[in-house]
Order: C-alpha cells, then structure tokens, then sequence
C-alpha cells in the first residue's frame, strides 16, 4: 500500500523551475569539487521526524495526519516501516537514521522490547535489501522512559545503568546486522539540575565506563562502524555533560576513549550552547574529530530545540565549507534531523520540508567548493598569519622560542610590525557575492 500516493518521485528540475515537488539546486548525479552531490552529501531521513513523532508539543497534541493512524502497536510499526522505504525512495534519499524506540514499541519487558525489535528489523534488513538504502546511524532511546528520569550513563540507580547497558547492548547487535556505518550516543538526560544532589564525578565517570564496555562489546562482536557523540547543552537537561564539541572532546580525551570516537554535531545544539554550527565544526575539525551532521535550524527569536528544517543559505554555505575542508565526512552524512511545523500536518508537507533542506545544503556545498576552489579566503588567512611564516614567529612556532628569548627579542625591536587590518566587513561582502553569484 501507498503512504504517500498523493506524490511521486523528486527529480531534479533546475532552479528555474517552479514545481514545488522537484529539486531545483540538489542534482544528485553533478560534479562538484570532483564527487557528485550525492556522494558528497550523504542524506539521510530521521525515522522519529518523519515516521513517529506526530507533530504534539507541551501545549498541545499529535496534529500530524498520516497513513499509519489508525493502526496502534506492532502493526503500526510494521506499517511506518513500509512508509519507511516509500518515503526514501520518492525522495531520493539513500540513508536514514532511527533510535530502537521509533522503529519498535517497548511492550511491558526488556524481553518484549528484544522480540519487537528483531522483528521489525526482519523487516527493515529486507527492505534495505530491496531498495539498496543504508542505515547511516542507529542509537538507543535513553531518555524517554520516566526509568530515564535520572540520566541512564549518569543514573544515580545501578538498576537503570543495567538497563541503559541493554538498550546500548542490542542496539549495536542491531547496527551490526544492518550494517550501520556509525553509532551515535546522544545524552539527553546525561547531566544535572542541581548540584546539591548530584556526585557529579561519579557519574562523569560512569559514562565513561559504559562508553568503554560500548567499544568492548563492538569489538567482540566485530561491529566496526564509527562510534559518535552528539553533543548538546541543555534540553532536557539543566546542564549536560556533552555540552559543546570542545566539552566533550576534552570527555573523551580525559578517558582515554578519542580514539574510539567522533562528534555528531546538530546546527540547533551548537546555537543553544552559543555558538555558530560552523564554530563547532571547526572544533571538530582541527581536532580530528568531525564524524556526521544533524542537520536543521533553531530559531533566533526562540530559546529552544525547535529543530527546523535548514533553509539558511549562508549557514549551510559556512558548514559545507568546514566540510569540504575536512575532505568530507567519510562514514558520517547529513541527517534531517527536522520536523515539518505543527501546522505542517499533512504527508506532502514532509516532502517540502526535505526539498528545501537538501536544496539548501546542495547549493551550500556549490558556493562552499567555488570558495574553496578560488582560495580567496585561505589567501587571506594565510597572509594574515605570515608573521609566523619567518624569523622569531618561525621561532615560536618551531618551539625553538622561549619566554626568555622573546623577551629579549622585544626589547631589542626597536621598529615592532604594525598591526593590520582584519577585513571582517570586506571578507563578509564578498561572502554574499559567492552566495549571490553561484
Ligand atoms: C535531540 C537529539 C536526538 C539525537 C539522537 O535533541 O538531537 O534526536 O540526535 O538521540
Ligand atoms: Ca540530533
Ligand atoms: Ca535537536
């Protein structure tokens, strides 16, 4: 049956076209920068946004109406499956994303959970086989269940631990199975709301062992995709651990445990936590640890995760610019981590929604690699730096310096170098006029 009989398949059309069910910038088959888009740009669809969630928030219920309602349980799990693939293959998307609990209802067991689980996955590993989707990434739901009220990593109830230990257990046998390209761990309830009743060593340090049995139990059953950390500051949390990608880098290299891991940074976290999307790529990638993105968008007039599709040109040009400098993002992709509006409620809508995201990040990625290709703006870097090219700068940067040395350096300097200008407003112009010209 047909979840979506109201569309067919997206075809690219060109930005001339005003078909609101074709692609007018993302063509997968075009060379850029010498891949094409697609090999590039590694969309995948997040089964929760688009299969499971319903469109409710804290004020208000599911408005979303879809093809699977009328169903409950296992046989609305069975039917989100075939919407799945559907969905997938009318939008050309060649990946996608799931934690156990959107694919599976929970039943009133671990064991239960288990048997819903592998049945389900009977039927995704079949439909994988069939269309020749991947799964870029699964992880386990640690934060839903009230059990979860405390953290799961960082639980203060050994019993919760065990169970979170479960969760993780199964979802890398399932990763294996499908051949997952990455594993992701999001902590959503991983940190604190006050200090008062909180060990937080203890529980900094329990997350960390139960990353390390992560990448044991990975090991022993021959799981070898890439193990990534979504960091995010708060919601739900007050303050969680995996704060921003320098946070958690430093998590990792405190235990040992950076080798193991990458980050998978979402746009809408990095602005909770303050940042520019692109600021915390850069972290990532100068310290080797770019893995995956969660793409989407927060809003500038609204405090929280309100997870946008991303349809900022100019953000998107700044990521696939931290990309492309990175020589992509090898195992990892760009997952819509996105939901349509609430008002947004009917199935065409999630097919608008996934338009202008991948539109926007195909054309981000085409003026990202004319920067690039131009190297206007590493000219500009480069020369900004010279000073350490030679002379005592080479000096300092060699290591051969001292405090000593360059003390007596400075006081001997009788014509220091003069400052120059860093040129914000110029390189931000011609930013736009990569933008507007591409
Ligand atoms: C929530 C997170 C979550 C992770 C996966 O804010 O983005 O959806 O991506 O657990
Ligand atoms: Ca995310
Ligand atoms: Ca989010």
């Amino acid at each position: 049956m047909a979840y979506f009989e109201n569309v067919g398949k997206i075809n690219y059309e060109g930005s001339r076209s005003t078909n609101p069910f074709a692609f007018k910038y993302y063509n997968p088959e075009e060379k850029v920068a010498g891949k094409t888009m697609e090999e590039h740009l590694r969309f995948a669809m997040a089964y929760w946004h688009t299969l499971t969630a319903g469109g409710s928030d804290p004020f208000g219920t599911d408005t979303a109406v879809r093809g699977w309602d009328h169903l409950s349980g296992m046989d609305k799990a069975k039917a989100r499956v075939e919407a799945a693939f559907e969905f997938m293959d009318k939008m050309n998307l060649q990946y996608f994303c799931f934690h156990d609990v959107d694919i599976a209802p929970e039943g009133s067991s671990l064991n239960e959970f288990y048997g819903n689980i592998d049945t389900v996955v009977d039927l995704i590993e079949q439909g994988m086989k069939t269309s020749g989707k991947k799964l870029l990434w699964n992880t386990a739901n640690m934060f839903t269940n009230p059990r979860y009220m405390h953290g799961a990593g960082s639980t203060c109830n050994a019993d919760v631990y065990a169970h979170a230990a479960a969760q993780i257990k199964k979802g890398l046998e399932v990763g294996k199975r499908l051949g997952a390209e990455n594993y992701v761990f999001w902590g959503g309830r991983e940190g604190y709301e006050t200090l008062l009743n909180t060990d937080m060593k203890l529980e900094m340090d329990n997350m960390a062992r139960l990353f390390s049995m992560a990448v044991d139990y990975a090991k022993e059953i021959g799981f070898d995709a890439q193990f990534l950390i979504e960091p995010k500051p708060k919601e739900p949390t007050k303050h969680q651990y995996d704060f921003d990608a320098a946070t958690t880098i430093s998590f990792l290299q405190k235990y040992d445990l950076d080798q193991h891991f990458k980050l998978n940074l979402e746009a809408n976290h990095a602005t909770l936590a303050g940042h520019t999307f692109d600021h915390e790529l850069r972290v990532a990638r100068i310290n080797g640890m770019l893995g995956s993105l969660d793409a989407n968008q927060g809003d500038m007039l609204l405090g929280w995760d309100t997870d946008e599709f991303p349809v900022n040109i100019y953000d998107a040009t700044l990521t696939l610019y931290e990309v492309l400098k990175n020589d992509g993002l090898g195992k990892g992709g760009i997952n819509f981590d996105a939901k349509v509006r609430r008002q947004s409620f009917e199935p065409e809508d999630l097919f608008h929604a996934h338009i202008a995201g991948m539109d926007t990040y195909a054309k981000g990625l085409k003026v990202a690699a004319k920067m690039l290709e131009d190297g206007a703006f590493d000219n500009f870097v480069e020369k900004r730096y010279s000073s350490f090219k030679e002379g005592i700068g080479a000096d300092i940067v060699s290591g051969k310096a001292t405090l000593a040395s360059l003390a007596e350096y400075a006081l001997n300097n009788n014509q220091p170098r003069k400052n120059e200008s860093g040129r914000q407003e110029m390189l931000k112009g011609m930013l736009n006029q990569y933008i507007l010209a591409e």
